[in-house]
């Protein structure tokens, strides 16, 4: 793999220098709170407007709009599954990231941020969020070649410690 994996502690509506943002998103893909909240108030009321005939979507699905008001040229929108609700949870989540990563590649997009899908509302215990979302990304960038970074961005220094961790596990 040539591409470089990162942990970075920050906000993931201030990330100027990728192309792409990731959305923890709801099925309506509304503002909602959280990371969703976050995109949508930096993107402005067209981001909304463009998810509208997109919605909904599914557990595991992606979807993409472009960035509006945000410093990027798109947005990928995940749903995460529900901790202890949509099962099997490990599947739907890797599901995230692949989907995410694929129609990135599709996009021609050279570099992705990831939040912490499904780790914060959706009730995910941080540590297996965090080996899912990696070993996925670790999998799944061999299959694509335009991507050349992706960044985990972490809300707390606690969480951008637990990614680089669990990173070194896998690495
Ligand atoms: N930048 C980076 N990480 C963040 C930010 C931010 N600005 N804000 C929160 N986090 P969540 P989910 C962290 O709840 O669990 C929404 O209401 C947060 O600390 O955004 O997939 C949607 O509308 C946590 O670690 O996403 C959905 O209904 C992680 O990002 C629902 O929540 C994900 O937290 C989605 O829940």
């Amino acid at each position: 793999m040539n591409a470089s994996l990162e942990c970075f502690q920050g906000d993931i509506a201030h990330q100027p220098d990728v192309d792409a943002v990731v959305n923890a998103a709801n099925a309506r893909l509304h503002p909602g709170g959280g990371v969703a909240g976050a995109l949508h108030r930096a993107a402005g009321p067209e981001l909304d407007r463009a998810c509208r005939p997109l919605a909904p979507i599914r557990p595991g699905e992606a979807v993409i709009t472009e960035a509006f008001g945000l410093p990027n040229r798109h947005v990928i929108h995940c749903l995460g599954p529900v901790y202890g609700v949509d099962e099997p949870a490990d599947d739907l989540l890797a599901a995230c990231y692949r989907n995410a990563l694929t129609l990135a590649e599709a996009h021609g997009i050279a570099s992705v941020a990831f939040p912490a899908i499904s780790a914060g509302a959706f009730g995910y215990p941080p540590a297996d969020a965090a080996r899912v979302a990696l070993a996925t990304v670790l999998t799944t960038l061999p299959d694509c070649p335009h991507i050349e970074r992706v960044r985990f961005v972490l809300f707390d220094a606690e969480s951008a410690e637990l990614y680089r961790r669990t990173l070194a596990t896998l690495q």
